[in-house]
């Protein structure tokens, strides 16, 4: 068992209702198997048929399933989250500046950076942790062509304001929906917004195909140059027309993300129970809240984000280190924001200035383990070494 360094009682921990440490490392993103004998058998098919990547069968029906169910055209699936969001950003012709959150996974502004554009950091609003319409609108420069919004935490970006800001002043509108897969806004699917939307399947996602993404779109003639670009830019056989990469999804990817798409409802089921059960028993302890979805609207529940606010006696920090002594492995996502790490800290070291709504939130965050491998007893021990390392 780890040594507690912050609680000095242990005893402090049994009456505030945990059980012992856990034996096995809890994690913030532990993946979702879904229907495990049905990921098997299709990958036992794929063998059998020699056809593992390229455009085989089961991406192609993947990417039917994925358009058919959040109602868009258009579905191009990709190795992973980072090469769509590159591809995506490249098909649209975005170049110079564009200005995206700092407050999101550092993915976001490296998928601009790697390829030569500045991101400019805007701020967000601190209740929503999306970007704040009238930040955006400060950072806009002679040369900016383009804003990125991020449904952080898989709730709405401000769609709306964001497309006026993007009519008003001629830049294309793009979104991050890395978070977002199974999000509604107004009702209406996330993944038809803007001129084209990035989702991430990664492992530690809501929804899975242990590496993958896709950018979803209306746009025929987009959809048609990103598909170009992930392979390569060819057309047929021996005919490059487009620069292009390798940005193809594998058929193993395709068949857990089918797998998985089936046992979506129940995963989404177990993240809203566990969030109720976290948000009832963290009830009451001063300072600490945990960050609320729209009972109107869809959301995974993926994450559960505790907010430490200064009425907590200990700080954020010494309460991350407590629970991680506990075998309890939260994490600080996305702290310091992209604006703290490199290359952005060198490149820009005033940034923060602009950004001291985006500074507070990641002095305060805590995202807290959830999903369906979550074992019984997690949600009291977490809540009890919150009170413990209080006193409370
Ligand atoms: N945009 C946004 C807003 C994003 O959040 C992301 C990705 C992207 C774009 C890019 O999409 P991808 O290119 O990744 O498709 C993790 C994920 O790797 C990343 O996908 C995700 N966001 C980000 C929020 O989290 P790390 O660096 O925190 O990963 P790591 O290795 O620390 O793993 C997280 C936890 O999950 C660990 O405690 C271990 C546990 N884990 C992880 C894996 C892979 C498991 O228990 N089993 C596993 O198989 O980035």
């Amino acid at each position: 068992m780890n040594t507690i360094k912050h609680i000095k009682n242990r005893s402090d921990l049994a009456v505030a209702g945990a059980t012992p440490a856990f034996a096995e490392t809890l994690h913030v993103g532990r993946p979702n198997i879904g229907d495990r004998d049905g990921f098997l058998q299709r990958v036992g098919q794929i063998l059998d048929s020699h056809w593992l990547t390229n455009h085989g069968p089961t991406v192609g029906e993947f990417e039917r399933r994925i358009a058919e169910r959040l109602g868009v055209k258009h579905c191009v699936a990709m190795c992973n989250g980072t090469i769509a969001l590159e591809i995506a950003i490249r098909a649209l012709g975005l170049e110079s500046e564009v200005i995206v959150p700092s407050w999101t996974f550092v993915a976001t502004a490296h998928a601009l950076y790697w390829q030569g554009i500045t991101p400019v950091f805007a701020d967000i609003d601190p209740r929503t942790h999306n970007l704040d319409p009238d930040a955006v609108r400060r950072m806009i420069t002679p040369r900016t062509t383009g804003i990125i919004g991020v449904h952080l935490w898989g709730r709405a970006a401000p769609v709306d304001e964001l497309q006026a800001i993007a009519d008003e002043h001629g830049l294309k509108l793009m979104f991050d929906a890395a978070h977002a897969f199974g999000s509604t806004w107004r009702g209406q699917t996330i993944g038809c917004f803007g001129a084209c939307e990035v989702l991430s399947f990664h492992a530690t996602k809501a929804f899975n195909t242990m590496e993958g993404g896709a950018v979803v779109t209306n746009d025929d003639e987009l959809a048609e140059a990103m598909r170009l670009m992930r392979n390569f830019g060819f057309k047929g056989y021996d005919n490059v027309i487009h620069p292009g990469t390798n940005g193809k999804m594998i058929e193993v990817c395709a068949a857990m993300g089918l797998a998985n798409l089936g046992a979506f409802a129940s995963v989404v089921a177990s993240n809203r129970a566990h969030h109720a059960a976290y948000v009832e028993a963290l009830a009451g302890i001063p300072g600490i809240s945990v960050l609320n979805y729209d009972p109107d609207e869809s959301n995974s529940h993926h994450y559960v984000v505790l907010e430490i606010g200064d009425a907590y006696p200990a700080t954020r920090d010494e309460l991350v280190a407590a629970l991680q002594a506990e075998n309890i492995l939260v994490r600080k996502y996305f702290w310091p924001g992209c604006h703290g790490m490199q290359p952005y800290r060198g490149l820009f070291p005033h940034a923060g200035l602009m950004l001291p709504r985006t500074i507070e939130v990641a002095s305060r965050v805590v995202v807290l383990p959830n999903g369906t491998s979550l074992p019984d007893g997690a949600i009291a021990t977490i809540a009890a070494v919150c009170r413990a390392l209080i006193g409370a």
